[in-house]
């Protein structure tokens, strides 16, 4: 009878939370951790969860607590938490928290690092179990999260034998967020800091944008806009950061803070910032203790200086090295980093912009402090649909450099269109510098392979705001994903990537699968044609860069304008960087440089990027360079109009309320693609003179039409 009162009890709560399942809505909120119901229970699916130790920290809290919740979610009733190890148990086990597991028991975790992790099928006192072991609880909390990535993507958990440690230390997220919430480049709402409540109130959505985060390995944030405001760095709002890196450290996550360079002045009341100043000096390394009495494991500082008009060590005549080294001096007995970023540009026009941040650092290499990283943007301009990669990458030897991806997109086309950027990041990352001989690729240095170095990291430019779906469009979580994924191994494969982000996100089912992978691996190339093909560059609209704009030659600066990137006259288009040019081609390596400084070898792709040449150039393919242009154009809308047939054919196989977004999305996309295409095709047109190439059809409107339209309420501008 009992037995029978149990059954029924666990059939209604089958049922129930069947029923529930469905009655919850699908907007987006849960991102890749859904947990969707298993259709069978797989072989070795776990029975009980044990914490192998009498006590269990926060972190280890957390991997129980979500572990209870993926099987509550995936097999209809959460795991049995036990003191004791029986058949087919899950076995947490850390260097703290392994001691009451019979000798011989733990795997050796030697070789797994502080945050890595062993998942093992193995038996225990003779029971078959999954133990998951690492040296920390963090790397237990990976593992745990490992572990139900597979669950949930449906692949097997029967005879595991993984061993995993993430190639780079720090793995951050950049949050380009202000005090008054307005995300700067954000296109997903306000900044979830909400910092007017804080401390009071702690959203209890920061407990699941950490477990997001922690589930992709991400392991720092910086909470604050690079173009900084020294407010964030006072008592009262010292407070509310604490009371978010409380939330954030059960997760493995520590909070950075973006440092204005001028906070002695504005908070200190001191005539200089200046880094050899010696009572600035003094300034910051108190203002710094007393960050770290409000959070003990604060991560460090992130820095941008001297670039559009942020203050930096160039005011007092000093150089980046002194100013970042100033405050890794301030951080270094606790522990602390300096990130300090390479994207610079002086007030005073250079020759050639992407010039400039090589030309600046390369000779401060070997005078940085130990604990400074300087971060380096994936290509020399600004999140580019495609920039070659920068060529600090492999000139820094002595220097350890991240890697700064945008997640959010910028320049490719905000929330709306579909761009699955893991494409984008793995072609950087694959490049082969040639810095060390063949081979070298940018992810090798960012590693720390190639040069060695003592600090590695990948930061993003976060997506994340206030919007229910948290990153503005469906899709855009996928780039959250493909990030976090990236810096944890950054040789991983975009395509591998994609599957297990949809299969997690959408749907298991092969078919359903393939179809959304393929529209995701296809997406960035179509934004690349629509917008700026063939190496063209920096064409968007003024200020907010929504829409086309080549047309923009009179600005502040030159090298604002669309017309500096693309050069277009009568006779011809591109930068000239080769040697009768700016000459930028040679800060790359010397194969590199000569591929791409030859119009026999440059890539069709980075072709403008590094060359000026008549519009009746002849392409490898026989086409003229004017034919090839409107091709790729007329291309990038086809691929989207492919994308959308291939998501219209998923109806019916998506739940509702994410199927329709996308399908609006893909809309707008559309339309948006069509202006690119027409809006360029007019500018060019009334440059070049040119008739369209066969089969073309003429843009609708007038070239005066698409120069008057304005939005000056576009969103995520910046100041
Ligand atoms: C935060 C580009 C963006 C700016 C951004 C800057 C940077 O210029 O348009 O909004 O400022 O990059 O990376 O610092």
């Amino acid at each position: 009878m009992k037995n029978f009162i149990k059954r029924v009890a666990a059939a209604f709560c089958l049922l129930v939370s069947g029923l529930f399942q469905h009655a919850v809505a699908e907007d987006g909120y849960e991102l890749w951790l859904r947990y969707e119901r298993l259709d069978q229970v797989p072989k070795a699916a776990p029975h009980s969860v044990v914490a192998a130790c009498s006590d269990v920290s926060p972190t280890l809290d957390a991997a129980l607590s979500e572990i209870s919740r993926a099987s509550a979610s995936m097999l209809g009733q959460p795991l049995k938490q036990s003191g004791k190890i029986s058949r087919n148990a899950l076995v947490l086990a850390s260097g703290a928290c392994g001691t009451s597991l019979p000798d011989g028991a733990l795997p050796t975790v030697d070789q797994v690092g502080p945050e890595g992790y062993v998942l093992q099928s193995t038996r225990i006192n003779g029971k078959p179990v999954t133990l998951i072991a690492a040296q920390s609880d963090a790397g237990v909390l990976y593992g745990v999260f490992d572990y139900l990535r597979r669950m949930s993507s449906g692949d097997a958990v029967a005879d595991l034998d993984v061993t995993s440690r993430p190639k780079t230390k720090l793995r951050l997220l950049n949050h380009w967020d202000n005090l008054d919430r307005h995300v700067e480049r954000g296109y997903s709402g306000q900044s979830i800091w909400d910092w007017h409540r804080l401390p009071g109130y702690v959203d209890p959505r920061y407990t699941d944008y950490a477990r997001a985060n922690a589930s992709i390995g991400i392991n720092g944030t910086s909470l604050t806009n690079v173009n900084s405001d020294a407010t964030v760095l006072t008592p009262p709002y010292l407070e509310k950061v604490a009371a978010i890196a409380n939330v954030l450290r059960p997760y493995g996550i520590k909070v950075y803070l973006t440092a204005r360079f001028s906070a002695p002045m504005e908070l200190g009341g001191l005539p200089t910032a200046d880094p050899l100043d010696p009572a600035v000096q003094a300034w910051w390394q108190a203002k710094t203790d007393e960050i770290y009495d409000y959070v003990p494991d604060f991560g460090g500082f992130l820095v941008k200086a001297n670039s559009e008009g942020q203050p930096g060590p160039q005011d007092y005549g000093r150089s980046h090295a002194e100013g970042a080294n100033m405050l890794a001096r301030a951080v270094a007995p606790h522990g602390g980093v300096v990130m300090w970023r390479a994207f610079v540009y002086s007030a005073e026009e250079p020759e050639d912009r992407v010039k400039q941040a090589y030309t600046e650092f390369v000779p401060l290499d070997g005078q940085f402090a130990d604990n400074v990283l300087v971060q380096v943007k994936n290509g020399p301009l600004d999140f580019q649909p495609r920039e070659p990669f920068h060529p600090l990458f492999g000139a820094m030897p002595e220097t350890p450099l991240m890697i700064e991806l945008q997640i959010t997109k910028e320049y490719l086309g905000f929330s709306t269109h579909l761009a699955y950027l893991g494409t984008l990041w793995e072609e950087v990352l694959s490049a082969d510098t040639h810095a060390e001989g063949e081979g070298t690729t940018v992810a090798s240095v960012v590693d720390g392979e190639a040069h060695d170095y003592a600090y590695t990291g990948m930061a993003g430019v976060s997506n994340i705001g206030t919007d229910r779906n948290w990153a503005g469009s469906i899709f855009d979580q996928a780039n959250w994903y493909a990030f976090g994924r990236l810096a944890w191994n950054p040789d991983a494969s975009a395509e591998d990537i994609a599957r297990e982000w949809v299969k997690q996100t959408f749907s298991r089912k092969p078919e359903i699968v393939n179809e959304i992978t393929a529209i995701m691996m296809k997406s960035r190339e179509a934004v690349v044609d629509y917008m700026t093909p063939l190496g063209l560059t920096h064409l968007m609209g003024t200020g907010h860069h929504y829409g086309p704009a080549p047309w923009v030659d009179d600005l502040g600066r030159a090298d604002w304008t669309p017309y500096y990137y693309h050069k277009a006259t009568r006779d011809g288009i591109g930068f000239d960087r080769t040697e009768n040019g700016s000459d930028a081609v040679d800060q790359y390596a010397g194969p590199i440089a000569q591929e791409w400084a030859s119009l026999d070898t440059v890539p069709d792709n980075l072709l403008l990027w590094f060359h000026h040449v008549p519009w009746d150039y002849e392409m490898r393919d026989g086409s003229t360079l004017w034919q090839s242009l409107v091709a790729h154009y007329s291309r990038g809308i086809a691929t989207v109009e492919e994308m959308q047939a291939e998501w219209a054919s998923l109806k019916g196989q998506i739940d509702p309320e994410r199927f329709n977004q996308v399908t609006d999305y893909l809309k707008i996309q559309h339309e948006e693609a069509q202006w690119w295409r027409d809006a360029s095709i007019a500018y060019w047109q009334s440059i070049n003179d040119l008739p369209l190439p066969e089969g073309e059809a003429p843009p609708p409107h007038d070239l005066e039409y698409y120069k008057s339209l304005s939005f000056p309420n576009a969103p995520g501008q910046g100041e």
